[in-house]
């Protein structure tokens, strides 16, 4: 029949449509998706090329990625998978009011685990790998929330015992307890990864999968088929570190992760985005970072209506709701839905008009329908090339009622009443009878039950019980005396720096036989400054691909080399993506029984003061390595002033109880911590962690004192004693890292001022603090033993005269021995701001250079009376000082 011509633009346009719809379902027909792709590829291209530009969008409708047509049957048995969840759910919500009842106040949370069981539940039975299977299992990052959820699973399969259960949030009780969160620290057995400080676990476990391949590519390890899962929530993506690294991952096409966002659409206080759409804008961001996005917005139950949505009504309807509206229809009724979603076009209402109020309410989204979020994983799990998100849609508090599901105050809602415990039983099917029902107690069902049979199958079948952190690691026994030998003996005449000494330390550690393979560098586009490039060429620089292009020093001799075997992390311009790898790396001896050791340097100030929280999830995932804060010392590092000069990092290291801190100055001092370290870590098996300062100023390295190495590592040994045995006035001086020089030149000036002064180098404050407070514990607790005496007890016990301290950092680190010490301690440091300005303007401006120490020691003389004040004005005309200088503690 021929078609009459068209009347005007509006039908021309109509008919084109038309035609080329048809032209297009031709080829949807005939060919396969990847010729319908390219052909519209082909136009895009075609009309650009015209001056046609099509208008950006990072977006897809609002409806699922994956097709109906495109699913699979979820294998095993709904029914009880549905079962084993609804018990899970029942005891996790148990878990929280019960402990609630017993002490009020102590917390916990319901809502998260509510609104996740079915992503989490689908993985237990059919993705999470354990650590039985092939010897390596998944890596999985839990939502810190939803851990009464995994408590309330490990219980089913038998791992927890209900008074472990019972004991939730009271980890101190003697039959054990729960802690509140993922916290390997405090369940080494459990936990693997610690997440509840929100944004961590997601950056974490970006670089956790891309250690996973660096240890495929560089053959620590065998390759595997194992994922890491980061289940992450939606408010947590307004944190800057979770989604500031995702072009990482996909830069690096770790399709080894797996990211499964919870899109409940609230966080504490309310909405995650009232008036927009986070499913829309998190799919916007991912997309453009180059990530597989699979979206996972509407159950099954939906799939009829939007087959029938042939005009695309319903998906434009549903893709201009905000979701502070979805969020209201979550806790209205199925009529207040047909109204106000449906009604606003008849069309939309024909559609649902043979479905009652009840089944509209009724309508499941896709986070809660196992069938949807197992064909996500799916095809997470087979995706080649790319990172995937999973973008899930959920209700907070799903299941709660009027108890708060999808209400605002769900997240801090701990307690329900019986009416709350007895519609979630009756909704979930719990077998819990109502007489019993107000106890809320918890239900585990008969061992030989087909739950419990069907979950010990199921994890069986997938490798072991997760989450489960197993040390399997072989302690390294390794002496490297022969690596370390050569800096005892000093540099006899030639300057270096502790940052050069760690260099060369580093590049023969590389270079060792035993454990070279294992030593993982780690710089933030930082290695320069450190002088660190001759180890570019030497090992490489690590990145999956290789290296693709001539770099521009080809033809030199230490030019920029990558290599997929290459060991160095040059992680760019990021302290919390190389604290990442930091972790990832210090903790392979856990997560994949390997004893890597890594060295993170660093601009010391960009280390605990910027990425502090990072390094407390480090120390709680009982991370082992080395951090070393470069360029520290708030005068050792000339001309970088205010935001750089660090005095502060050793002050922050003093609270993270596992890390051993160390500001040496010596060549000889820094051998002996890094080689003792080492011991602890990879042969004892400790964990602990270190934090070393080291410095760019160039002195002479002296040879090792006879018998300092003990000293060394409690924190103090006298360096360098006076040679005056006559004199009656008598100091002890105590230095420390790059300041310990100024110290010794002190000893010379007080010797012209008749003082005889032992100087001390002062390793750690740290440790010495520690271990005063553990003397004096002991001792409390013991009265009737003999009492210990704090090493810096023991050392001053017969070192006469007045104590004089200095230090590059604030002055609360020697403050903080005072008590300890036979008489109170003078302190110098440099509490302030820092300056640009040469490193012997900022010792006189700080206070900290040895004309200052010799003063110091003066004025505590005259204090004692041993010295006149005439003398101590003297010298400070003598040497220089300005009295009326200004504070520089405050200015
Ligand atoms: C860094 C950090 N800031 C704040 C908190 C406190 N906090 C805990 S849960 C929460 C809201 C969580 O909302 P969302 O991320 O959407 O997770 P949901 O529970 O909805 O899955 C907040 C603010 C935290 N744990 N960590
Ligand atoms: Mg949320």
């Amino acid at each position: 029949m021929r078609i009459p011509a068209p009347k005007d633009n509006v039908e021309l346009e109509a008919l084109e449509q038309r035609e080329w719809r048809e032209s297009l379902d031709y080829v949807i027909q005939q060919g396969d998706r990847g010729r319908v792709q390219r052909l519209l590829a082909t136009l895009r291209h075609h009309s650009r090329m015209s001056g046609v530009e099509l208008p950006f969008s990072a977006v897809t409708a609002y409806v699922n990625t994956i097709q109906p047509q495109d699913e699979t049957p979820l294998p095993g048995s709904q029914e009880i998978e549905r079962r084993i969840k609804s018990l899970i759910r029942w005891n996790a919500m148990a878990m929280v009011v019960r402990a609630n009842r017993v002490s009020d106040g102590i917390g916990g949370h319901i809502s998260t685990y509510a609104s996740a069981a079915t992503l989490y539940e689908v993985a237990f039975n059919h993705f999470f790998k354990g650590k039985g299977r092939d010897g390596d299992g998944d890596s999985i990052y839990f939502q810190g929330h939803a851990s009464p959820g995994i408590y309330a699973r490990a219980f089913l399969e038998g791992r927890l015992t209900q008074e472990r259960l019972e004991n939730f949030r009271h980890e101190t009780r003697p039959a054990g307890g729960l802690s509140s969160y993922p916290h390997p620290w405090l369940m080494p057995d459990f936990w693997e990864f610690p997440t509840v400080s929100m944004g961590l676990g997601p950056i974490m476990s970006i670089y956790q999968a891309r250690f996973n391949r660096y240890l495929e590519d560089r053959q620590l390890k065998k390759a595997s088929n194992s994922k890491v899962w980061a289940f992450r929530r939606d408010g947590e993506t307004d944190e800057p570190e979770s989604l500031g690294a995702i072009s990482l991952a996909s830069r690096e096409k770790l399709d080894n992760l797996i990211w499964v966002i919870n899109c409940n659409l609230q966080r504490l206080d309310g909405p995650v985005r009232g008036n927009g759409q986070i499913i829309q804008e998190l799919e916007a961001n991912f997309r453009g970072a180059g990530w597989n996005v699979i979206k996972v917005i509407w159950g099954s139950d939906w799939d009829p209506l939007l087959a029938k949505d042939h005009d695309g009504l319903l998906a434009k309807r549903m893709g201009e709701v905000v979701d502070g509206q979805y969020q209201k229809y979550a806790v209205e009724s199925g009529a207040y839905l047909r109204e106000h979603f449906f009604g606003t076009d008849p069309r939309l209402l024909d559609m649902v008009k043979h479905l009652s109020d009840d089944q509209l309410k009724r309508l499941r989204l896709g986070g809660h329908d196992p069938h949807k979020v197992y064909n996500a994983y799916k095809r997470a799990t087979e995706t080649k090339g790319q990172p995937t998100v999973i973008l899930a849609r959920t209700i907070k508090g799903y299941g709660m009622g009027e108890a708060g599901e999808g209400k605002n105050v769900t997240h801090q809602q701990k307690k329900m009443n019986e009416a709350d415990l007895r519609s979630f039983r009756t909704r979930f099917g719990i077998p819990i009878s109502d007489e019993q029902i107000a106890e809320a107690p918890f239900y585990k069902p008969a061992e030989d039950s087909p739950e419990l049979t069907y979950i010990r199958e199921r994890r069986k079948a997938l490798g072991g019980p997760v989450p489960q952190r197993a040390v399997r690691v072989e302690p390294l026994k390794v002496p490297l005396e022969g690596v370390f030998e050569e800096f005892l003996k000093g540099t006899e005449g030639r300057k270096a720096s502790t940052t050069m000494v760690f260099v060369r330390i580093l590049s023969k550690l590389l270079r060792d036989k035993e454990i070279g393979d294992l030593v993982v560098p780690i710089v933030p586009d930082e290695a320069r400054t450190f002088g660190m490039e001759a180890l570019f060429r030497a090992v490489g620089i690590y990145s999956h691909i290789g290296q693709k292009y001539e770099p521009v020093d080809m033809d030199t001799l230490l030019y920029y080399k990558e290599a997929q075997d290459g060991q160095i992390f040059e992680e760019g311009i990021t302290e919390a993506g190389s604290l990442a790898s930091f972790i990832a790396a210090g903790t392979a001896y856990a997560t994949h029984g390997v004893n890597t050791i890594p060295f993170f340097i660093y601009y010391s100030m960009f280390g605990f003061q910027r990425v502090g929280d990072l390094i407390w999830a480090g120390a709680d995932s009982r991370v082992r390595g080395f951090l070393l804060g470069g360029t520290s010392g708030r005068t050792t590092l000339a001309g970088e002033g205010l935001q750089h000069q660090d005095g502060n990092s050793l002050v922050y290291s003093l609270a993270y109880p596992n890390c051993l801190s160390y500001d040496p100055a010596y060549a000889y001092e820094l051998a002996v911590i890094i080689q003792d370290g080492i011991k602890r870590m990879y042969r004892d098996q400790e964990s602990v962690f270190y934090y070393l300062t080291v410095m760019n100023e160039q002195y002479e390295m002296p040879a090792m004192p006879e018998g300092a190495r003990d000293g060394i590592l409690k924190g103090m040994y006298r360096f360098k004693a006076s040679t005056d045995s006559k004199s009656k006035l008598r100091a002890q001086l105590f230095g420390s890292g790059a300041i310990l020089n100024e110290v010794v030149k002190a000893q010379e000036i007080l010797q012209k001022y008749g003082v005889a002064a032992d100087v001390w180098s002062v390793t750690s404050y740290g440790e010495l603090y520690r271990d005063g407070h553990a003397c004096e514990r002991w001792n409390m607790l013991h009265p009737t033993e003999t009492q210990k005496v704090p090493y810096v007890t023991q050392c001053l016990k017969d070192a006469p005269g007045v104590l004089i301290a200095a230090s590059d950092y604030l002055k609360v680190l020697p403050d903080s021995l005072d008590r300890w010490a036979p008489r109170r301690i003078r302190t110098l440091g440099t509490d302030g701001f820092g300056r640009s300005e040469d490193r012997a303007a900022l010792r006189d401006f700080f206070e900290v250079d040895a004309r200052f120490v010799a003063v110091a020691t003066l004025s505590e003389l005259l204090k004692e009376g041993q010295v006149d004040a005439k003398l101590v004005a003297k010298a400070i005309k003598e040497l220089g000082i300005n009295p009326e200088k200004p504070n520089p503690a405050t200015t």
